[in-house]
């Protein structure tokens, strides 16, 4: 309609209509399924944080609690609020809250810092935020401060613990609900929050999902696992990213009537100990979290004996990893490759093992379309390596106020250009083989290549700079810089503190820096970044 959220690219009416006569798109909006989900199973436990178990009739009444007290500091419908919390059980509160409010909840990583932040609430112009009081040694309220003092858009914070002169998040729940509260959410063909996107340009995307797509991607995504009341599962990886949120994640186990149980640390004595407390079933980890609680020698002092299901996604999984899974931890591993921009991959419990160590999985849908192209976008041969393409049910069909960028990220029918280079086999699964786009995926965490370019060109001395992924043992890829210096030329550490300083998450700061006389140039005057990347592997000359 004319009031829709502006920026938003919605599916043109034919497939919306053809979504919901499939019973894809329910109506639901997402709050209103937690409602009935209180209704359905209020005994039973939602949520388990430390010491805290909540039943869903608490988490519940906490949401709505929550909620009437958003519309008392001021969020209305469509306000866009930054929730960036870390694992606890609040995040899930908050992001209810503000479903049921129709605001918009925009996804932030607590590792983001002031550039990142700053750039959301920009972007997004952000009424509030949500944040901890502090972290890992980060305090976010000043990095609050700082901000409040650069965008007028944001008008107020809501701080878990010692909120100072925020908002406190737990004075928001005082007040007795209000009767007769509105208790009609938003419109579920709307959008419900932003996402972040993986992206691999030099400023992150918003990703808009609506109620309807977000929803049945998690109920497909509960189906295809099999959830069911008795599943109990562990958020190890940061909640708000979209694997652990919705692959099936803490949503799907909430529609499934199950347990989710937050791991504030994803180390592996943690996560272990909550596995065994809790009798965990299911879990999701990254390759790189994977192989750490492999070669943890925690495993054997801790019961691990309730999972059944380990699921590893986010980045290249190792066929070597893959194999000792199974083995090591006793129950099933199941691959997932997925994106926040939706199309998500699972394989499935009766594939045969060899798809299960040796693919990606196939799509939830039967409504995903998946073209496979080369570079000029014709369609390879069946079986061979190209361009993933993809549209559907709860696949975007544009970025977030992203004009430009969505004319080179879509094709003009609407398939989504995910960057990832894939083959197919004949069962349908998929095998990812490469990318295309310029990131580093370093172990699941993606840093766009362009963004920390453009953090080091902004240092007076660096004239000219490159970053590119480096294999890693242990996190599958770390990030190398190579950088053309004027004089005085700063040393590689100096640099790395300016990045920082720059305020970027950390994981983004180079790990190494290689200074080069000059960049090695491709035919057409790109930045061979091939070049670059081969000069990395193991016993080539760095500096040529
Ligand atoms: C190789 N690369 C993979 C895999 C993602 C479920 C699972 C993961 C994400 C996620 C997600 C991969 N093997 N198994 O949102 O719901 C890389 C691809 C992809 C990008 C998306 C979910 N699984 N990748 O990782 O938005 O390059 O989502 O395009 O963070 O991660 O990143 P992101």
């Amino acid at each position: 309609g004319p009031d829709r959220l502006d920026g938003f690219v919605p599916w043109p009416a034919e497939f919306a209509r053809r979504y919901r006569e499939r019973g894809h798109w329910a109506g639901i909006g997402l709050y209103t399924r937690l409602a009935q989900l209180a209704a359905q199973h209020s005994g039973r436990t939602a949520l388990v944080c430390g010491d805290r178990r909540w039943s869903y009739a608490e988490f519940d009444r906490r949401v709505r609690a929550f909620a009437a007290g958003l519309r008392r500091v001021g969020i209305a419908a469509r306000d866009r609020v930054v929730l960036q919390l870390p694992n606890l059980a609040e995040h899930y509160v908050a992001c209810y809250a503000l479903f049921r409010v129709g605001a918009l909840p925009v996804f932030a990583l607590p590792a983001h810092r002031r550039a990142e932040i700053g750039y959301f609430v920009g972007h997004a112009q952000a009424r509030a935020a949500i944040v901890a009081d502090r972290e890992a040694g980060f305090d976010y309220r000043a990095m609050l401060r700082e901000l409040q003092a650069e965008h007028a858009c944001l008008e107020s914070a809501i701080v878990v613990g010692d909120a100072q002169e925020f908002h406190a998040f737990d004075a928001l729940y005082d007040e007795p609900l209000p009767a007769g509260e509105p208790v009609d959410g938003p419109d579920a063909g709307e959008v419900a929050f932003l996402q972040l996107s993986g992206g691999s340009t030099g400023v992150p995307k918003l990703i808009p999902r609506t109620h309807d797509d977000y929803l049945y991607s998690v109920r497909a995504s509960a189906r295809i696992c099999g959830l069911d009341p008795h599943c109990v599962y562990l958020c190890a990886l940061p909640a708000a990213h979209n694997f652990p949120m919705s692959s099936p994640g803490a949503l799907g186990v909430f529609d499934a009537g199950g347990c989710v149980v937050l791991a504030r640390r994803p180390e592996a004595d943690a996560c272990f100990e909550l596995i065994q407390r809790e009798r965990v079933t299911l879990t999701a980890v990254v390759p790189a979290l994977a192989l750490a609680w492999l070669e943890s020698a925690a495993r054997r002092r801790y019961d691990l004996s309730s999972l059944r299901t380990i699921q590893i996604g986010g980045a290249h999984l190792a066929g070597e990893v893959a194999r000792r899974v199974p083995e090591a931890f006793g129950c099933r591993l199941q691959q997932v490759f997925g994106m926040a921009e939706g199309l998500v991959n699972y394989t499935r419990d009766d594939d045969p093992a060899e798809l299960v160590l040796g693919s990606q999985g196939r799509p939830i849908s039967d409504d995903d379309e998946i073209r496979i192209v080369d570079d000029e976008d014709v369609e390879v041969a069946e079986g061979e390596v190209g361009h993933l393409l993809t549209r559907g049910p709860y696949t975007i069909r544009g970025y977030y106020k992203a004009e430009a960028h969505n004319a080179r990220a879509f094709t003009v029918d609407g398939f989504y250009r995910t960057g990832d280079r894939v083959r197919r086999l004949p069962s349908g699964h998929l095998v990812v083989e490469g990318r295309a786009k310029d990131l580093v995926n370093r172990g699941g965490e993606k840093i766009a290549a362009e963004e920390v370019e453009s953090h080091l060109l902004a240092h007076p001395a660096v004239f000219d700079a490159a970053l590119v992924a480096m294999p890693d043992r242990w996190l599958g890829e770390k990030s190398c810089a190579f950088v053309v210096l004027r004089e005085p030329a700063p040393a590689p550490r100096e640099l790395q503190r300016f990045v920082r300083e720059r305020g970027v998450a950390a994981y983004k700061v180079p790990d190494r820096i290689e200074v080069v006389a000059q960049l090695p140039r491709t035919a057409v005057g790109k930045i061979d970044k091939k070049a670059l990347r081969a000069r990395l592997a193991p016993g080539a000359p760095v500096s040529a």
